[in-house]
């Protein structure tokens, strides 16, 4: 879902009020309830897509389950086991795969008549509270700086995850919505990496701030800040190089950025961004792992759903740490990065309508 897309839907909210009153005033009552119409439509044009995007993780994850479950008349430990299986092997996580699993035997100890079906909505319930319960909601999504300041978004995450490209369609949205946008090319690694900022900048409609390839990511971060600062920008996203070198070697490097980013802006970054390359399964389960031991990370932005059997991991990643999943990726378009809904996920992922 884009940033549109929360408008829109507030609009078609506020209109279902207006055709409900349009008694009163039954001259507005036509354009009001098509435009409802076509908000409603919009939405579901969105879960089509969505559910295009997640079509190998559905597949996946839909065949392993109802394998697992299919045709049994009872629920025993021999249909618990093949559940787990096909959950583990869905890139779910054993952690949050064991929870699951001990939700439903309490279920199933409290009713035991339970047929398939029952089990499989069961198994819905029980996912997509979890994803509640992770906070990936997007009702809490703001971009909420204090009055008069940028809200500075720092992105991170290993090489190839995705970080450039998510900054580019998410720059994109944000200069849609009228947002002055300013990013900062702070992974100065490889010459190429800043051109492909650039590119994206360009497209997005947004200013790069750079400086030669090799100097000093902090510094570059430093003058991106005052720059934003100084020209009233709304947003700034800071790219940084993914290089895991070691942990220590990372920590001192997002630590150093991080505080020459409070030295302009003192409660910057508002949000520490993580990219993790969904398709690498449990190995976005590492990089979490190691990015969080790192700095602090406040948001999550899972890329490459499409064209993986592996988005299953945004369950157990959410589950396991904590962290709200804001967006997610499913495509390499200007346009496939969405504000993560987890009831859409949820819902996609059980090929539910
Ligand atoms: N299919 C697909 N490809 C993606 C997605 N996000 C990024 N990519 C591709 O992944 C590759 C690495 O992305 P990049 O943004 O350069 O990663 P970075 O090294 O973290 O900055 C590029 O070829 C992107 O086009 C996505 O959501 N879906
Ligand atoms: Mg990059």
């Amino acid at each position: 879902m884009g940033f549109f897309d929360i408008f829109k839907k507030k609009k078609a909210e506020e209109n279902i009020e207006v055709v409900a009153t349009s008694e009163v005033a039954p001259e507005v009552a036509p354009e009001v309830a098509q435009e409802a119409e076509q908000a409603a439509q919009a939405e579901q044009a969105e879960q089509a897509e969505l559910n295009t995007g997640l079509e190998k993780t559905k597949e996946g994850f839909f065949s392993k389950l109802h394998r697992a479950v299919a045709g049994r008349s009872t629920v025993d430990m021999d249909v618990l086991d093949d559940l787990e299986e096909a959950l583990i092997t869905s890139d779910v996580g054993v952690d949050t795969t064991v929870k699951i699993i001990r939700k439903i035997e309490e279920r199933v100890a409290r009713d035991k008549y339970v047929n398939s079906e029952e089990l499989y909505n069961m198994l819905y319930d029980e996912i997509a509270l979890l994803m509640e319960q992770a906070e990936g909601s997007t009702e809490n999504f703001g971009l909420d700086a204090k009055e008069g300041e940028p809200y500075v978004v720092m992105v991170v995450g290993v090489n190839g995850a995705g970080k450039t490209t998510t900054i580019g369609k998410l720059a994109a949205q944000l200069t849609r919505m009228g947002k002055k946008v300013y990013i900062g090319a702070a992974d100065t690694f490889r010459a190429a990496a800043i051109d492909q900022l650039g590119v994206w900048a360009e497209r997005a409609g947004a200013t790069m701030i750079r400086q030669e390839m090799g100097s000093d990511p902090a510094s570059v971060t430093f003058d991106t800040l005052r720059s934003a600062v100084a020209n009233k920008a709304d947003v700034v996203l800071i790219d940084t190089a993914g290089r895991l070198h070691n942990k220590v070697g990372l920590m001192n490097e997002l630590t150093k950025i991080r505080n020459v980013m409070a030295k302009v802006i003192p409660d910057a970054p508002h949000e520490v961004m993580l990219v993790l390359d969904g398709s690498t399964g449990q190995n976005a389960f590492e990089q979490a792992r190691q990015f969080t031991q790192a700095t602090k990370v406040t948001s999550l932005a899972i890329t490459k759903l499409d064209g993986t059997a592996k988005g299953g991991v945004v369950i157990g990643i959410s589950d396991t740490f904590k962290i709200p999943v804001r967006y997610i990726g499913i495509g390499e378009g200007i346009d496939q990065l969405r504000i993560f809904d987890r009831h859409q996920f949820v819902k996609a992922l059980f090929g539910k309508k």
